[in-house]
């Protein structure tokens, strides 16, 4: 029986000699149209698959996304009704928190100020708030937003955070619900973008909602900061708001179409921050380890971990 691998901007041979090593007992194919008897694939381990490959393969037992985000797939028309299993690893956690903490500081502390005084020789400082008195709020308090809500509330700052279901984490004060967003983005100064794309959070940072940001607070002026997807921001509206002012700073490691294409208006906007979309780049490794262990323990008759819910989409 087969788990296949179709993973589009990965080395698929290592891919599958990772997953050979950890399965012996099982045939690891890599995807390509006749390469594998539909009947005989039992999982898929998938990133960004053509469809060719759920036109083929239409009954796994499981799809394996290799990566947190499973928007790749549930976009699909013709995705399978298997269960699809994302990946929570604690070393893309902590990658995630540690690029959410440096945009956070980098921005608190005026480094793009003081890296364009560099380049003029210019010795000069400038006010510098505590973080205390900076109030950083996160869209999405699962996994990775928690975790950076945590890491930034133990640095002092004041943190939030809006998500579908109340949350309690110390230090951490909770909004829920589409009913709690303005008041959230009302306490914000920092804004931090952790949420997957769905079909409810197409578009959703937009120029309306970063307008109802905090303007009286510590820094000046609200900074949006984004790891999550590109799909949920407007770009455009991102990139007018840094023109004018309105926005005093943005760090964006995620765009709707990727890689962003050169002519964006996003790549010399001023206090703009951009990452190729290397947030949280996973250790190949322990995503190996991850995959291999939950079809073992799926084998063994224990439930999978970390399925993604299909009517909300992640
Ligand atoms: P989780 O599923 O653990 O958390 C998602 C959070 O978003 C939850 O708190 C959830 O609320 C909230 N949420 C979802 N939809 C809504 C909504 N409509 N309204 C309010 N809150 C909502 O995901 P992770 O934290 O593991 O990952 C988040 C995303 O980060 C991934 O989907 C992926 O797109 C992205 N990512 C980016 C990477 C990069 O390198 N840039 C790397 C890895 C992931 P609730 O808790 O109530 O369910
Ligand atoms: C992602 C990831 O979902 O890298 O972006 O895991």
């Amino acid at each position: 029986m087969t788990l296949v691998i179709a993973v589009r901007n990965f080395d698929a041979e290592e891919w599958a000699e990772r997953m050979r090593k950890r399965l012996p007992g099982k045939e690891v194919v890599i995807w390509q149209e006749g390469a594998v008897l539909p009947e005989d694939v039992e999982y898929v381990l998938a990133w960004k698959p053509e469809e060719a490959v759920f036109e083929t393969i239409k009954a796994p037992k499981a799809i394996f996304s290799l990566g947190a985000g499973v928007d790749h797939l549930m976009k699909l028309d013709n995705l399978p009704e298997a269960p699809v299993v994302r990946i929570v690893d604690p070393d893309l956690t902590a990658r995630m928190t540690e690029w959410v903490v440096l945009q956070v500081l980098l921005h608190h502390r005026s480094h793009l100020t003081y890296d364009a005084q560099q380049a003029d020789r210019l010795w000069k400082g400038h006010r510098q708030p505590a973080a205390k008195h900076v109030r950083v709020g996160l869209l999405g308090l699962g996994e990775l937003g928690g975790d950076a809500a945590r890491a930034l509330s133990r640095l002092g700052f004041k943190v939030s955070g809006w998500s579908r279901r109340s949350k309690v984490i110390e230090g951490v004060k909770s909004y829920a619900g589409d009913e709690r967003l303005d008041a959230f983005l009302a306490n914000t100064d920092i804004l931090v973008n952790l949420l997957p794309h769905t079909t409810a959070t197409t578009g959703l940072v937009d120029g309306e909602l970063l307008s109802k940001l905090a303007q009286d607070g510590a820094l000046g002026g609200p900074v949006y900061i984004n790891a999550g997807r590109g799909a949920t921001q407007v770009e455009a509206d991102i990139a007018k708001m840094l023109q004018e002012g309105t926005l005093k700073g943005a760090s964006l490691d995620v765009f709707a179409d990727e890689p962003l294409a050169t002519e964006s208006p996003l790549w010399d906007a001023p206090g703009c921050v951009i990452t190729p979309h290397v947030a949280a780049e996973s250790d190949p490794e322990a995503l190996s380890d991850y995959v291999a262990e939950q079809i073992k323990a799926f084998e063994a008759g224990r439930p999978l971990q970390n399925v993604v819910d299909p009517r909300t989409g992640y």
